[in-house]
């Protein structure tokens, strides 16, 4: 009855590949719950009280992974809260697990995933859709510095995750540098096949 009955598909993607995107249409059309660990840092970071906030903010500017627990606690009650509120079981997990830690952890503890969502997307574009983003997102890791920072965590520590997944044959990968709705044609071709 818990979150170990759920359906969870990973979301993954460089900083500004498009995963939100895209988990807007797929939310619309499929009837997932998202749950962006991104968004759920940035909540928690504001939560009055938080005693993770300073923590929280200094990785997000500094493009590093926040500590494995609080991430995946952060998770855990979204899906909790989600399964009591509406019975609903299937989540899109948005950018989260970046680091071989938090993949195991995740499948051990909360459950294994169906499979990953890749959105490959080469640099420049990334660079150029995060740089226009950041006129006007006010996140504190849209601007030139943190980018760089980003890009780096993201090929150091979280493609390997990418190709953990790829191994054991759990990765939809779809070419992101395309316009949105190309993207998303995509997507549904691969979760067609996926049987979803
Ligand atoms: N856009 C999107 N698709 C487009 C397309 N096909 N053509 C043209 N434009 C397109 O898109 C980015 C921008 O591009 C938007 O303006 C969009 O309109 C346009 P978006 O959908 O927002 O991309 P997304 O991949 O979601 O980019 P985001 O910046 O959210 O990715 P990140 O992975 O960098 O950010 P996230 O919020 O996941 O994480 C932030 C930080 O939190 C991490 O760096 C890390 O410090 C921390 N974190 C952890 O520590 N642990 C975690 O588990 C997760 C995060
Ligand atoms: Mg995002």
């Amino acid at each position: 009855t818990g979150p170990d009955s759920a359906l969870v598909i990973f979301v993954l993607g460089g900083p500004g590949a498009g995963k939100g995107t895209q988990c807007s249409n797929i939310v619309r059309d499929y009837g997932f719950k998202h749950l962006s660990a991104g968004d759920l840092l940035r909540e928690e970071q504001d939560r009055p009280g938080s005693e993770f906030g300073d923590m929280i903010k200094s990785y997000i500017k500094e493009g590093q992974i926040v500590p494995m627990e609080v991430t995946i606690q952060l998770l855990e009650n979204a899906m909790n809260s989600e399964i009591e509120k509406s019975g609903n079981r299937k989540f899109l997990i948005d950018g989260f697990p970046r680091k071989m830690d938090q993949a195991t952890k995740f499948e051990e503890v909360v459950v294994p995933s169906k499979f990953t969502l890749f959105f490959d997307c080469t640099e420049s574009t990334m660079h150029e859709r995060l740089i226009e983003r950041g006129r006007s997102s006010g996140r504190a890791d849209d601007n030139e510095e943190s980018i760089k920072k980003r890009f780096r965590t993201f090929v150091d520590t979280s493609m390997p995750v990418v190709e953990h997944f790829e191994k054991e044959g759990k990765v939809v990968k779809v070419d992101a540098n395309v316009d949105k709705d190309a993207v998303y044609e995509k997507v549904k071709e691969g979760f067609s096949k996926r049987s979803v």
